[in-house]
């Protein structure tokens, strides 16, 4: 607990300095098997982050713990165990490529050399009182002498049987003091990192658009009380993405490149870019691993720039079939060139979301939003690099680990209206909710009340082929136990597939279907 204390409020006050818990958990996401991620979001859903800090603090507890039995006996063993953890929590930090070197070598010193310290003492103290026989002389004598004595005499192991009472409470309080100050410690410095990177971008000034979609005319939003708005608010949007801490990332010697298969590759500061001609677009945007019915689905106003007009910049030789964005972090995500071509299609470099600069949380300072496809496919966050190449040459992030390749979102409609499971009061109701399938569009939303027969709802005016549609439906709710389905038809006229699927590996299929109890 000490090491990790100690670790966490570096971080928390050195900026560039890693926290041990991220490093290790980034590796573990990053080396996750196949399938893992799945099992964790279904059981935890957006709070896998959370599960999986806590996982590592149990994980390290209960090895503390282990190796504190250990060096009662062989200091120097668990000495050495303790430091190869440091080995790994420092090869986590280095290759995360967030951290600074140099800051990541004294952190873990510093976190190795604090935990090692407080092993000693407390070792010292559960050995009892004489000078004589505490292990302190004991690990020196195992240092020095090598294996032969480490099993050591008999003392170290009766001592604890043997301990005097009021040696036990002086243990118990060390011990007790250092895991409060521990979580206090701890506490004080996760809470001052993640304050340092979620801070909003104060020192950006979003660039005005040239070209703006008019207002919203009153017909693409539905009022009905509990629907998902037609535009989700920032702080309301869904949030995806491998990182434990969001990347913080400054804005002054921030550059996207664009390398690769290109004619002469090329580097923008965020001045550079956002010199470009600044359009904006509502953009529906979703996440493969959204179940039916689930949220991981928004819909936004993006500010930004042209991906084709950065990509022209460079020259984009014909052969490169795939374009890759990676971002500060590492992460990677691969598109066909031909659905970023497609005039049909604006995808873009966005560093506004809603009128605002982009938040911290959706990639701050720059994203690339592509119309059509799934996030974990197109929507690079923190975007640092675009990357020119061939399909068969490169696969991103997310497809060693089962997911396919190509993912364009799927037709998918949600009931919002009523909840799930919802008492409703017999006589008119109005069911309602969204369907999207961009960038097809949505051309019909169908519900269908128990084994009746489909019937087509009011659907709000679609702001574009690239957004969601809300839509409604007013029921007569007769009396007893009901069940509501519903279904999209898209813009090329295909309905949506009833057989469900899970998410993995291309988008969760199936209808949206809820009870609900009308007395
Ligand atoms: N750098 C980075 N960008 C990323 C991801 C990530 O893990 N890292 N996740 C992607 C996935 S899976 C989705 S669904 C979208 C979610 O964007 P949002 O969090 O802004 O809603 O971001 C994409 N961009
Ligand atoms: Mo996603």
């Amino acid at each position: 607990m000490v090491a990790i204390a100690v670790g966490e409020i570096v971080a928390g006050l050195v900026a560039g300095a890693p926290s041990l818990v991220v490093a290790i958990g980034t590796l573990v996401i990053d080396q996750q098997p196949p399938g893992a991620k799945d099992i964790v979001v279904s059981l935890f859903g957006t709070n896998d982050k959370l599960f999986l800090n806590v996982l590592i603090l149990v994980v390290a507890l209960v090895a503390g713990g282990l190796l504190g039995l250990l060096a009662r006996t062989r200091f120097t063993t668990a000495a050495v165990i303790f430091g190869a953890f440091g080995i790994v929590a420092l090869f986590s930090a280095l290759r995360m490529g967030t951290a600074s070197p140099a800051l990541s070598v004294v952190t873990v010193v510093l976190a190795v050399g604090a935990g090692l310290t407080a092993l000693r003492l407390l070792v010292g103290l559960a050995a009892g009182p004489s000078p004589a026989t505490t292990p302190l002389t004991e690990a020196g004598s195992a240092g020095t002498a090598g294996r032969g004595s480490r099993r050591g005499p008999t003392r170290a192991r009766s001592g604890p049987v043997s301990m005097p009472d009021w040696d036990r409470r002086r243990f118990l309080l060390a011990s007790g003091g250092l895991a409060v100050g521990s979580i206090a410690v701890g506490f004080i410095g996760r809470t001052l990192l993640q304050g340092a990177h979620s801070q909003e971008p104060t020192t950006v000034v979003l660039p005005s658009a040239s070209l703006t979609p008019a207002p919203l005319a009153p017909d693409t939003s539905l009022a009905v009380p509990g629907i998902t708005p037609i535009v989700v608010p920032n702080d309301d949007f869904y949030r995806i993405d491998t990182a434990l801490i969001v990347p913080r990332v400054d804005v002054a010697t921030w550059t996207v490149k664009v390398t690769g298969m290109v004619d002469t590759p090329v580097s923008l500061t965020y001045a550079q870019l956002t010199a470009k001609p600044i359009f904006e677009q509502y953009v529906t945007i979703a996440c493969v691993s959204n179940e039916v019915g689930g949220n991981l689905v928004g819909n936004a106003l993006w500010r930004g720039v042209h991906l084709r007009e950065i990509l022209a910049m460079a020259g984009v030789r014909p052969e490169a079939t795939q374009i890759v964005g990676r971002s500060v972090d590492g992460f990677t995500v691969g598109f066909p060139t031909a659905w970023a071509m497609d005039p049909s299609r604006q995808p873009m470099i966005a560093v506004g979301m809603n009128g605002e600069p982009l938040p911290v949380q959706h990639g701050y300072p720059a994203r690339l939003i592509v119309p059509g496809l799934y996030g974990y496919v197109s929507a690079t966050k923190w975007l640092a690099e675009i990357e020119l190449t061939t399909l068969e040459a490169f696969d991103a992030y997310w497809v060693p680990l089962g997911w396919s390749k190509e993912a364009p979102i799927l037709t998918q409609s949600r009931i919002d209206v009523p909840s799930s499971g919802a008492n409703v009061k017999a006589g008119p109701v109005a069911v309602a909710g969204v369907a999207w399938a961009p960038d097809r569009g949505v051309s019909k939303v169908e519900v269908r009340i128990d084994d009746g027969a489909w019937q087509p709802c009011v659907m709000s005016s679609e702001i574009s082929s690239a957004t969601w549609v809300q839509w409604k439906l007013a029921w007569d709710a007769p009396a007893g136990e009901h069940r509501i389905q519903v279904r999209a038809t898209d813009g090329t006229g295909q309905v949506q597939t009833e057989e469900s699927s899970p998410p993995a590996p291309d988008g969760a299929r199936g209808y949206h279907t809820i009870g609900v109890r009308v007395g």
